[in-house]
């Protein structure tokens, strides 16, 4: 099938999931607007829904950013690892940048499994992207895995450490299998660089 045509089936996924959810927002899906990634796929194609909306069309603008588990004692555990900003630094930062980009964040933080996997439901149909940074459940969690398959959009997967230096079992990740790209060993930065190409997948960049 050509990106067109996947980006028009996805497109129209899109909408009956929209119409059964009854969420009342009306649904802008054309493949028109698709943008190919360099794997030709896992891109945005301009059929999400959000209640941040642009003039042009109703795209979503939303993007998701999940964090595993001990992320939340960011700062304060082995900070010669991990340094030393905290999670609510590193989500000051990702709402400034998202402003820039127009993108609006959603932020999470979970040390449930459970929990990550029920938000990545939530946005399917209604998020533009996933930035996700799923800490260890990275290296065992085929569940998450199964989640992020069943979204839409591109996904973005983030690492703070540079996990091909560490522990074997760290160099294995399941996410990577579903992810447009990976960022790896790049500190906290990691999680601005992620947004900004979620940004020029979703052609949300202003220039
Ligand atoms: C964070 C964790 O908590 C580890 O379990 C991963 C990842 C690496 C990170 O570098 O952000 O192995």
């Amino acid at each position: 099938m050509s990106d067109a045509r996947v980006g028009a089936a996805r497109s129209e996924r899109v909408r009956l999931r929209v119409a059964e959810a009854d969420i009342g927002v009306e649904a802008a899906a054309t493949s028109d607007g698709a943008i190919p990634g360099p794997d030709g796929d896992r891109v945005a194609s301009g059929s999400g829904l959000s209640r941040m909306t642009d003039e042009r069309e109703d795209v979503s603008r939303i993007v998701l950013v999940l964090n595993g588990p001990n992320l939340n004692l960011l700062g304060k555990r082995q900070p010669e690892i991990y340094g030393r900003e905290t999670l609510a630094d590193v989500e000051a930062d990702c709402r400034r940048l998202a402003g820039e980009l127009g993108l609006e964040i959603e932020f999470r933080q979970s040390n449930r499994e459970y929990e990550i996997i029920d938000w990545i439901h939530e946005a399917r149909g209604r998020v533009a992207g996933v930035v996700i940074n799923p800490a260890a459940f990275t290296h065992t969690s085929v569940a998450i895995l199964d989640a992020l398959h069943a979204f839409e959009g591109p996904i973005i997967e983030v690492h703070i450490s540079n996990v091909h230096k560490r522990e074997e079992f760290r160099h294995r990740s399941y996410v990577s299998a579903v992810a447009s790209g990976v960022i790896v060993g790049c500190g906290t930065q990691g999680y601005a660089l992620a947004l900004r190409r979620i940004a020029a997948l979703v052609g949300a960049e202003a220039g």
